[in-house]
């Protein structure tokens, strides 16, 4: 194969494992199903050539039969999704806490597949709604298949599994008219979640920029719950897992992101795909918490609880690890829509809590890939078979791949040897951590679970002055698509304990006071609802704010992977073009020039520079940045065109830097042009002159002037 300078993906166990099953049409007959080689694939069998189609005809009832059964239920969360191949590589070993196998060897690859989704929407939705996402790794470890299945914000909407099935309910689409998709601006998802005060942290983190990420690469993930790892000695250690990617954590604007969804609804899956495709290989470090068995009881929350997370600045995250994804799929169904994640696929090393969410998971993810795969033999589907070896006496059921050998299929057996037999703990083998248990069997939830506003507000308050004022207006916008008063009112009560003046900023927005009285959480909810079991606290927590919350707060300065349009015409200054896409690509970023039409420019040199997009078939808020060069006769024809004004002033409302190589051009017709103060342009990420390449570099690194939004906004 030729080399092309690209990074290629690693050769790994379960690759290997999948060729067996790819197959690849290239220079070959097409055949039935049966292998039967097909001489007429345009014209079914006929009585006569206008005579009517016989029953006889197996390659059209084999072909017509195979289509009509092509689809299968898409998840009933987390539909949307996009997933790639790779590798996990921990720094060194972890034998003090755990005794997994894939956490011990610093010099071994373990294979992975990663899934991101959108939770809410649809298979076919945009990714780009505000919604948590999905962040999903299968580690094939030599010891059987492990299973993180995280999201990237690191709480969750409740504390028990038994209110899943009603979040869910309340989010998708409402049940009469089916609308809103993707989205949770509507009133039965407020109407929820404002009677479920324990949802308020999590409301804080999804009305926050994280629930609209600039990129799937660029977003946190995080275990949720409480795990526990176990060594060789048995002794647990509770873990908290998260992961850091190495691009920092972004995201876009609300106005972007809606426009996004019109112009690529696949922004984020086709961005995942052109980095992998470009050898540009996405990154996360593994970080874990580590929390002695003896400090459980020492925080004032409950690490038992989903809806808190353990504060940064109490226990700080230890990277240990890192995942590079390498390789895109081959076929979207086989494997990114087939693989089946569990958070009950552990391995010896790693073990369970009881949080109550977690415990109701355990149960919920094999059922649902019965339903969605169809019957129990899903995990020899080829994503999702371990490269561990797999002997055990499950036989049958619907499309049973494998071939069980033998004449025993029970345990304990003599015919067959005993075989296959059970492993010692010091062989492998599984065992469940001893934890203690002495306790009445009770429909309760511990008072330890009940307050539910200190670490929304901590979350809150740790936040800068821009990410706050995002929140504000997330909240003012979900809320003003509610149309019922009472859920209104009852979010403000909500959100007055979180913070007054956020409560007062989104009253104002939507025109309303914060109600004085404190929420009524029975109200319209049926009398057998106990409000007052219900009824949340706040502790006098220990810590006001921890800046590892904002994501402000790391990942600036690379711009490998940021998209920058060089808006072009005709009669461009060669050496302008050049030297700043010289200068991007050194430092990895993505330059496409945009022009006129789809084929090409010419420059004042008479050169031809092809183009990626025709500014008809692109749209600003593609791009993380934006590049006229030098040219009085290109920027003349820029001038003329509507849609080149608007990438610049589209580009400027949503904050992203903006460089132009000379004055006298198409910046001067944009509508914030004049308004800028000459002095300070810079400052606001507006880069002009020649030669400005590394103070372009510095400004993209930033990724956003957030400080525009202060001023005025386009009437776009
Ligand atoms: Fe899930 N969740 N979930 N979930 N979840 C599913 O399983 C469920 C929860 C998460 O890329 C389903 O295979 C219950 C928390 C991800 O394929 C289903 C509860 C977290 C994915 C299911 C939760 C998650 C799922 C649907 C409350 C973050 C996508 C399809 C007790 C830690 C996996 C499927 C993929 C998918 C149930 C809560 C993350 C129905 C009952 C908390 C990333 O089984």
């Amino acid at each position: 194969m030729k080399d092309d300078g690209k990074k290629k993906a690693s050769k790994n166990k379960k690759h290997e494992d999948l060729e067996k099953n790819r197959e690849d049409g290239q220079e070959q007959f097409l055949t039935t199903n049966q292998g039967v080689r097909i001489n007429d694939n345009q014209n079914s069998l006929k009585a006569g050539d206008r005579g009517a189609s016989l029953l006889e005809d197996f390659i059209l009832r084999e072909k017509i039969t195979h289509f009509d059964h092509e689809r299968i239920p898409e998840r009933i969360v987390h539909a949307r999704g996009s997933g790639a191949h790779g590798y996990f590589q921990v720094y060194e070993s972890m034998e003090k806490y755990t005794k997994a196998g894939f956490l011990q060897d610093p010099s071994k690859k373990t294979p992975v597949f990663t899934r991101f989704s959108t939770v809410a929407g649809f298979k076919g939705s945009t990714d780009l709604a505000r919604d948590v996402r999905g962040f999903s790794v299968k580690f094939y470890t030599e010891e059987g298949n492990y299973d993180l299945v995280g999201n990237n914000i690191p709480v969750f909407f409740i504390q028990d599994a038994i209110k899943f099935p009603d979040l869910i309910h309340a989010v998708k689409p409402e049940p009469h008219n089916e609308i809103p998709q993707a989205a949770s601006a509507h009133d039965t998802f407020w109407d929820f979640i404002s009677l479920m005060p324990e949802s308020t942290h999590m409301i804080m983190w999804a009305m926050s920029d994280r629930a609209i990420p600039r990129s799937l690469r660029m977003m946190e993930g995080f275990g949720v719950h409480t795990f526990r790892f176990v060594n060789k000695e048995g002794k647990g250690t509770f873990v908290k897992f998260h992961w850091k990617p190495l691009l920092g954590t972004h995201g876009v604007a609300w106005d972007e992101a809606q426009k996004i969804s019109g112009n690529d609804p696949d922004f984020h899956r086709r961005d995942l795909w052109e980095a992998i495709e470009n050898g540009q290989f996405p990154e996360w470090e593994l970080g874990v918490q580590l929390i002695p068995e003896e400090d459980e009881h020492k925080f004032d929350f409950d690490l038992l609880d989903a809806t808190k997370l353990v504060p940064e600045e109490m226990v700080p995250v230890k990277k240990i690890g890192k995942m590079v994804l390498d390789r895109n799929p081959d076929n979207f169904f086989a494997e990114t829509e087939q693989v089946a994640f569990h958070p009950g696929h552990i391995v010896p090393g790693i073990d369970f809590t009881n949080d109550p969410l977690l415990q109701g998971r355990l149960f919920s993810y094999t059922d649902t890939q019965l339903k969605r795969l169809g019957g129990p033999n899903f995990h020899e589907i080829p994503i999702n078979r371990p490269i561990a070896p797999l002997h055990n006496n499950q036989r049958d059921g619907h499309m049973r791949q494998q071939i069980n050998k033998g004449q025993t299929s029970y345990q304990p057996n003599s015919l067959g040897n005993g075989c296959p037999f059970q492993a010692k703990i010091a062989e492998g083998g599984f065992d469940s951590y001893p934890e203690k248990v002495d306790a009445k069997k009770v429909r309760e939830r511990s008072e330890s679970f009940k307050d539910h506003f200190s670490q929304a507000s901590l979350f809150y308050n740790s936040q800068t002055a821009v990410e706050q004022q995002h929140i504000i207006n997330a909240l003012s916008f979900e809320l003003g698509k509610v149309d019922a008063v009472e859920v209104r009112e009852r979010m403000l009560g909500l959100l007055n304990e979180v913070n007054k003046d956020l409560a007062k900023e989104v009253a104002s927005n939507l025109g309303m006071p914060v109600p004085k009285k404190k929420t009524q959480l029975n109200h319209g909810v049926p009398a057998d609802f106990d409000p007052e079991r219900y009824e949340p606290t706040k502790s006098n927590p220990s810590l006001d704010k921890d800046p590892a919350l904002s994501m402000m707060h790391n990942g600036f300065g690379n711009i490998a992977t940021r998209k920058v349009a060089f808006l072009c015409a005709d009669g461009v200054d060669d050496n302008s073009v050049n030297e700043m896409k010289k200068a991007l690509d050194k430092e990895g970023a993505m330059v496409k020039i945009l022009g006129p039409n789809s084929t090409e420019v010419k420059t004042a040199d008479g050169k031809s520079i092809k183009v990626d997009e025709a500014f008809r078939t692109s749209a600003s808020v593609v791009f993380d940045a934006f590049y006229v060069p030098a040219g009085d006769k290109a920027n003349m024809a820029l001038k003329k065109i509507p849609k080149a004004i608007h990438f610049l002033n589209e580009g400027y409302k949503h904050c992203k830097p903006i460089a132009t190589a000379q004055e006298n051009g198409l910046i001067e017709e944009t509508y914030f042009w004049n308004k800028l103060d000459k002095k300070n342009l810079a400052e606001d990420g507006v880069i002009v002159g020649k030669d400005k390449s590394s103070e372009f570099i510095k400004a993209i690194g930033q990724h956003r002037f957030w400080k525009r939004e202060e001023k005025d906004s386009i009437p776009a």
